[in-house]
C-alpha cells in the first residue's frame, strides 16, 4: 500500500511539472484532491479498513493529501511567475534613453505669480489659507459689513446659486473666517494675524482686455496692535518691487470699499504701453491692481476682534492682472483660452 502511495506522490509530480497554466493545474487538482478525485476516493477506502489499518492508512493519506496541497499551491506560485516573465519577454523594448516628444506641459503665469507672491509673503511671516470657490452670502458680503441691498453689491455681478450660495465674487469672502481662526493667537498669545489667501473669483462682466469673468485674486490681512497705513504701503512696495525685480510706477488713490475705512486703489503704471495708454488699461495708462486699506471697525468686530484694541490692514491683488503685467500678456483673455502654445512660454525662471 505503501508503494502505491508512493506512486501517486510521483504521478502527482511529474504531471504537476507538466501543467503550463492556471486552467491545467485546476484540472489536476480536480483531478486528485476533488470530490472524485485519486486521493479523495483513497480516503473512502478506509471504510473497508481494520481500526489498527485505518490508523497507519489515515497517517498515510493525510500525509499524501497535505504534500498534494503544499505542491499545487507551489504550482501555482511558479506559474504566476512564470506568466509575468512571458509577459515580459513579449514587450516590445524600449530604449530609455531615447528623449521624449511628448509635451508635459508647464505652469500657467497665473500660478507662477501665484507661487512667487506666497514666497514673497511666507517670508514675510504670513500664512497662506485656501478657501472654497462657493460662499455663502454671510462670508461674501454681509460678514464684510456689506448688508442685503447694500448699492456696494452692483460692484460685483455674482453669480447667485439656487442653493442661495454663490460663487465667490471676490477672496474678501475669507476675511471673516480667517479672522476668527487667529483671533485667540492674537487676544491669547499676542501673536499678529498675517495671512494671505489666494482665489479664484467670478463675476458676470461683458470681458475685455483686462476683465474676465474668471480671475485671480489673493487677499492679505494684518492685524496687530498699532497697525497703520505705513505697514500697509510697506507690505505692498516690498512685494511689487520683488514681483517686478526693479521700481514700478504705482499710484494710490482713494477708493470705496465698505470693509476698509480709509480704502484706496493702488493702480500700476501700465507695463504694456509704458503709460500711453492702450486697450489692456483701457486706453488710461493705468491698471487697477490692488485696492487696499484699513479694516473697518465692523468687519474686525465681526470676526471676534476689538476695534478699540487692534488695528488691521487688507488688500484684494488682482494675480491674474499682475500676471499680465509680469508677462506683458496684453488681452487677459488669453490667460482662459487654453491655447498651449501661448501658455507654454513662460516658464519658472522667467
Ligand atoms: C475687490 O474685490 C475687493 N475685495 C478688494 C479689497 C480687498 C479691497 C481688501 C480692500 C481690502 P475689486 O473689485 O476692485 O475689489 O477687485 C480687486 C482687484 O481684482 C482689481 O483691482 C483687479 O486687479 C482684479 N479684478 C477685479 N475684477 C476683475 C476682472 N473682471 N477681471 C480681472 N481682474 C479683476
Amino acid at each position: 500500500m505503501k508503494e502505491k502511495f508512493e506512486q501517486l506522490k510521483n504521478k502527482l509530480n511529474i504531471e504537476l511539472k507538466e501543467t503550463q497554466n492556471a486552467q491545467t493545474l485546476e484540472d489536476l487538482r480536480i483531478k486528485y484532491l476533488g470530490k472524485k478525485g485519486q486521493i479523495t476516493d483513497l480516503l473512502k477506502g478506509m471504510k473497508d479498513l481494520t481500526v489498527e489499518e485505518k490508523k497507519n492508512f489515515g497517517k498515510l493519506i493525510n500525509e499524501l493529501k497535505t504534500q498534494a496541497v503544499e505542491s499545487i499551491s507551489k504550482r501555482s506560485e511558479e506559474l504566476k511567475q512564470l506568466e509575468i516573465q512571458r509577459e515580459i519577454d513579449t514587450m516590445p523594448e524600449f530604449d530609455l534613453s531615447i528623449e521624449s516628444k511628448q509635451n508635459f506641459g508647464s505652469y500657467h503665469p497665473i500660478t507662477l505669480v501665484q507661487r512667487e507672491c506666497e514666497r514673497i509673503f511666507t517670508t514675510m511671516g504670513f500664512n497662506v489659507e485656501d478657501y472654497p470657490e462657493v460662499v455663502t452670502d454671510y462670508e461674501c458680503f454681509e460678514a464684510v459689513n456689506v448688508p442685503k441691498n447694500h448699492p456696494a453689491r452692483d460692484m460685483q455681478d455674482t453669480y447667485y446659486l439656487e442653493n442661495g450660495e454663490l460663487l465667490k465674487s471676490q477672496t474678501s469672502a475669507a476675511q471673516n473666517a480667517i479672522l476668527k481662526k487667529y483671533s485667540k493667537q492674537l487676544i491669547e498669545d499676542s501673536m499678529p494675524i498675517k495671512a494671505i489667501f489666494p482665489g479664484r473669483c467670478f463675476r458676470n462682466e461683458a470681458t475685455d482686455a483686462s476683465h474676465e469673468n474668471t480671475f485671480f485674486q489673493m487677499e492679505g490681512v494684518m492685524v496687530d496692535k498699532d497697525i497703520s497705513i505705513s505697514n500697509l504701503i510697506y507690505f505692498m512696495k516690498t512685494m511689487l518691487s520683488e514681483v517686478f525685480m526693479r521700481d514700478i510706477k504705482v499710484r494710490l488713490r482713494p477708493g470705496f470699499f465698505p470693509f476698509v475705512e480709509p480704502g484706496f486703489e493702488l493702480d500700476i503704471n501700465c507695463l504694456i504701453c509704458g503709460g500711453d495708454g492702450c486697450p489692456s488699461c483701457n486706453h488710461s495708462g493705468w491698471l487697477e491692481l490692488c485696492p487696499c486699506g484699513m479694516i473697518h471697525p465692523e468687519v474686525l468686530k465681526e470676526g471676534g476682534i476689538d476695534p478699540e484694541k487692534y488695528t488691521g490692514f487688507a488688500f484684494g491683488l488682482g494675480l491674474t492682472r499682475l500676471a499680465m503685467m509680469k508677462y506683458r500678456i496684453k488681452d487677459i483673455r488669453d490667460l482662459n483660452s487654453g491655447s498651449l502654445k501661448a501658455l507654454s512660454q513662460f516658464t519658472e525662471d522667467k
